[in-house]
């Protein structure tokens, strides 16, 4: 619970606590599973479709989508403009999960409470399913964006692009792959591999909204330092959750790290730091909102909420 006391009007836990989260994210996510039902039909070859729905329908937070709109609402835009782009955003990080679980990646047998795509329809498949998504998440913006100038729409496909690809995702997860096995991953590395593998896609998420409300390079740029610090944040709660929480909260086997004996942030810093420097990345994340003032507190909220999830 937030104490209302002693907090100055403009402050984010001002904001924050003024804020109804739990009905918000209710509301959000609700929205986002009916535009990513309907985003994908299921026609010949059905296999194929049936796969990318099993996962791409499977729960989840739904974050990703729901900071690309709230974003581009705070920024001046509608929920109509950017759920092409949150629907987007959600099938790029769904594939990343159908193959980072594969047993040439990570290996696990469940995601999202459910049985891997790999473990229901095959490894040769969850590849497919995983590629079918991708492709039709750029397709999917391309297509059906309305309302936005279509320079505003180039420039989300191609933020999308880089965010996905070496110098993002693929980058951070290569290094990764490198680093298995391996006790002396320096914080650096680390840091490295996560701002790829986590932060760039939330970065993208965030700002992809601003971009398609055509907000200034200066905004764009505080836009891009909020999410690189909550993307961050978002990691190292993730190692705690891993060694916190258990399969039924997080949805996917917990403890893995620990067992592989990955370096992770609690390996490094402990559980009572790693709780501390994710507060501090969310602090310093939400000190970029605040020239957007009011408008910002669903940001400011989704950011907190980063740090206080169970799964
Ligand atoms: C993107 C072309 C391309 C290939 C994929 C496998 C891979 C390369 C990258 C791995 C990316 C990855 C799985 C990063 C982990 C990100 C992360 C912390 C996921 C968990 O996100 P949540 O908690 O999950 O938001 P839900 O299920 O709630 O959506």
């Amino acid at each position: 619970m937030v104490a209302t006391d002693n907090l100055t009007e403009n402050s984010p836990e001002s904001k924050r606590s003024k804020f109804d989260l739990k009905v918000y994210l209710k509301e959000r996510q609700k929205i986002v599973e009916v535009a990513l039902d309907k985003s994908i039909q299921l026609v010949y070859p059905e296999k194929i479709y049936e796969a990318m729905r099993y996962s791409l329908l499977a729960g989840g937070k739904r974050l990703r989508p729901i900071l690309c709109l709230a974003t581009c609402e705070m920024t001046g835009g509608t929920i109509d403009m950017a759920m092409p782009t949150a629907c987007a955003l959600e099938m790029i990080h769904t594939m990343s999960l159908i193959h980072d679980d594969l047993p040439a990646m990570d290996n696990d047998d469940y995601r999202r409470g459910k049985l891997t795509n790999h473990k229901v329809y095959g490894e040769d498949v969850a590849i497919l399913a995983g590629d079918g998504l991708l492709a039709y998440a750029f397709e999917f913006v391309a297509k059906n964006t309305n309302n936005v100038p279509a320079s505003q729409v180039l420039q989300v496909i191609s933020h999308l692009g880089r965010a996905v690809g070496a110098a993002g995702l693929v980058g951070g997860q290569i290094v990764d792959l490198e680093m298995e096995g391996k006790t002396d991953v320096s914080l650096e590395t680390l840091n490295f591999i996560h701002n790829h593998k986590t932060a760039a896609l939330l970065e993208a998420c965030v700002v992809c909204g601003g971009i398609l409300t055509g907000i200034s390079p200066e905004e764009l740029q505080r836009l891009s330092r909020y999410s690189q610090n909550i993307g961050l944040a978002f990691q190292i709660v993730d190692d705690i959750l891993d060694i916190t929480a258990t399969q039924e909260q997080l949805g996917k086997t917990a403890g893995k790290d620990q067992k592989a004996q990955k370096v992770t942030y609690p390996s490094l810093w402990g559980l009572e730091k790693s709780k501390k420097q994710a507060q501090l990345l969310i602090e310093a994340a939400c000190a970029e909102l605040e020239p957007f003032g009011e408008q910002a507190q669903a940001l400011v909220a989704l950011a907190y909420f980063i740090t206080s999830r169970n799964n």
